[in-house]
């Protein structure tokens, strides 16, 4: 089973790490481009050194509250890191939901996008189809401002994997390819605590709709478990992590790479023993 994405055919033998690389506005201040993309590049590399497999770059906050981002600050944020990471030889996702910074990171290179609006943007459908890059569909009720305000569903897992087969179905119709196709509940997009419960236990049924995306790490459901500040929740990720990838996610979006590499190969060695 693989994943093509772009240039890269991408292996799913094993669950693949989807490195998070955070550009946020604060740390790419008007006037010092130079240092915030150094270090940017410094992390990245730092994070293949670690078993990164895919590499998730972000300009825009997706975080509940978040405010939107135009679209030529956010092709500006995300473009000349894309560039400096090329050479490490690592497939790169853009985190995007405009047609118009899809376009750009596609032509510079980009592998896959990564669309927290399962691209819904008029014009996203054919820049993709257009182009030989994988594309990971996210389920997401509302928008990132208002998203966390009382979400509502009769029957979440039913009504996800509705929303994403239908998108899917939208892509294939499109001339994008199954083997191009990402799909993923979007945790903590437009929903409760117990509806990210419910829909982590009842993951493995996603899997019908294709290759499966889980992104969990850090995020405010294991605060609200474990009662952890975002940086204390490590433990937590990982067994978010490990749980994920027993019920068949084939990519975990994750912020600790070294740490879930570790726990993936222990997880790995007994499933596969
Ligand atoms: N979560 C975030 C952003 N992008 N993409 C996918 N496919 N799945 C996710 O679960 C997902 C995502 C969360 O974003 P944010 O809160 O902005 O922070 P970070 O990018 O550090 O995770």
């Amino acid at each position: 089973m693989y994943l093509h994405a772009g240039t890269y055919q991408l292996s799913l033998e094993r669950p693949l790490i989807m490195a998070v690389v955070n550009i946020t506005p604060d740390s790419f201040s008007d006037g010092g481009r130079y240092l915030p993309l150094a270090a940017a590049q410094r992390h990245a590399e730092r994070l293949v050194e670690e078993g990164a497999d895919i590499l998730d770059l972000g300009g825009e906050s997706s975080r509940p509250g978040a405010l939107p981002v135009g679209e030529s600050e956010e092709i500006d944020r995300v473009l000349p890191v894309l560039e400096a990471l090329q050479p490490l030889g690592k497939p790169i996702s853009v985190d995007t939901r405009k047609a118009g910074v899809m376009a750009a990171a596609i032509r510079a290179g980009a592998a896959m996008i990564n669309d927290i609006t399962a691209l819904t943007d008029p014009a996203a459908l054919a820049v993709v189809a257009d182009s030989d890059a994988a594309v990971c569909l996210m389920h997401m009720q509302g928008e990132p401002q208002h998203m966390q305000n009382n979400p509502h569903y009769d029957d979440v897992v039913a009504e996800v994997q509705s929303y994403l087969a239908a998108r899917a179905r939208a892509c294939r119709q499109a001339g994008i390819s199954s083997q191009r196709l990402v799909i993923d509940p979007g945790f903590g997009f437009g929903k409760t605590l117990p509806h990210n419960l419910t829909l982590l236990r009842d993951l493995s049924r996603f899997s019908e709709l294709g290759v499966v995306l889980a992104g969990l790490s850090r995020k405010s459901m294991l605060g609200a478990i474990t009662g952890r500040a975002v940086a204390d929740r490590l433990p937590a990720s990982l067994a978010a992590a490990l749980y994920a990838a027993q019920q068949g996610a084939k990519i975990l979006r994750v912020h600790d790479v070294a740490a879930t590499r570790d726990a993936l190969l222990v997880w790995q060695a007994a499933a596969s023993a």
